[in-house]
């Protein structure tokens, strides 16, 4: 993966003065071109799919952000819960000096909890946040520099499955590197052991991943979290084709689409979909492109798999990584574990 810095950003935010040194945001190539391309494939597959990466264009951050503050989704808040409980431990865990990677940084908020505790050791920490939306990446870049008065940034655009294959190792520095939020469980168990493997292999010994992952729980709590009464998680969902719309010339009529999500339990995994209301055809300009639904057919926009003990250590076993710790909140709901590289 090439990454190229057409910009070492000089922020200007209100507040304390920030040096040029301490912020870069480096792009990884292909992420935009890919869209159109993507897009083509899925709605003329078969059983018509889009990725859900796609999902994180600025509104769609915004959306989940707000998600996030919703009474049924719990994901976040349980999360916060141990962080905020244990980020001494793990940052005792962690050692110095480390250096600090995020895939899928999203606006940090958690990576907060951490950053305090870390921060107090090692002043200095060098944090390398991954993400596919370049907007969240210079919001949340500027904010972490105005709170931390001695950390440097290099943000990374782009996805984190090529990322991972291009971190730069630091001498002397172990590379921890965290995955937060069961955004894990969006890829599907075989990309997932890609992909963490993947990673392994730019990692030396010992070397570090803390991954949060979802755990297995009823249908009640779990179905409520992904179609909740306000609508929240359907207008992100919706939103997909809203981008397709605005960035390719789509003509979907986005309110003849309706959200749905469900528990399969076999699988242990929330799919998302959206539903045509209506038989239609919809061309979308930019990839002339004529897309025909029949009434009730869906597109699958997202999976959101759910682990247990058990599975979570066959991935780390089959990626090459130990888990070496593991903390949990008091419902046992999510779990936040501590992986090495052997
Ligand atoms: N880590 C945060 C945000 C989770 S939302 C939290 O725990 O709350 C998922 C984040 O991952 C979003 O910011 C999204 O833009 C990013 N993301 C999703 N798929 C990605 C991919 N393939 N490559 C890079 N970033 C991705
Ligand atoms: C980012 N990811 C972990 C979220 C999840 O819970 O799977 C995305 C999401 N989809 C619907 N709501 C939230």
């Amino acid at each position: 993966m090439q990454l190229y810095n057409p910009a070492v950003e000089s922020l200007s935010a209100a507040g304390r003065p920030i040096t040029r040194s301490r912020f870069a945001l480096l792009h990884a190539g292909g992420v935009g071109n890919d869209f159109a391309e993507d897009v083509r494939r899925g709605l003329s597959a078969p059983s018509k799919f889009l990725l859900p990466h796609y999902f994180y264009d600025p509104l769609g951050s915004a959306l989940f952000d707000a998600i996030c503050e919703l009474p049924e989704y719990y994901v976040t808040r349980t999360e916060t819960e141990i962080l905020t409980s244990r980020a001494e431990e793990m940052a005792n865990a962690f050692g110095t000096p480390i250096r600090l990677v995020e895939l899928g940084s999203g606006s940090a908020r958690k990576t907060r909890f951490l950053l305090d505790a870390i921060t107090r050791r090692q002043p200095d920490l060098e944090y390398v946040p991954i993400d596919v939306d370049a907007s969240m990446l210079q919001k949340s870049g500027e904010a972490l520099l105005q709170e931390y008065e001695s950390l440097r940034v290099t943000a990374i655009c782009g996805d984190f499955r090529e990322a991972v294959r291009a971190i730069p190792h630091r001498d002397r520095h172990r590379t921890v590197v965290l995955f937060l939020g069961s955004t894990i469980g969006n890829l599907d168990p075989d990309a997932a052991v890609a992909m963490l493997s993947d990673l392994r292999s730019s990692l030396a010994a010992g070397d570090a991943l803390f991954l949060g992952a979802d755990l297995r729980k009823s249908r009640d709590v779990l179905e409520p979290a992904y179609d909740d009464p306000l609508g929240v998680t359907a207008a992100f969902n919706l939103n997909l084709l809203g981008r397709i719309n605005r960035e390719l010339g789509g003509r979907f009529d986005v309110a003849s689409f309706r959200h749905r999500a469900f528990y399969d339990q076999t699988l242990g995994r929330i799919e998302m979909h959206l539903v045509s209301r209506i038989a239609q055809r919809v061309s979308i300009d930019a990839l002339q492109l004529d897309v025909e639904f029949s009434a009730g057919e869906s597109i699958h926009t997202e999976n959101s798999y759910k682990h247990d003990e058990a599975s979570l250590k066959s991935l780390m076993d089959a990626s090459g990584f130990t888990v070496e710790r593991t903390w949990t909140d008091s419902r046992h709901w999510f779990a936040d574990v501590l992986c090495s590289a052997r």
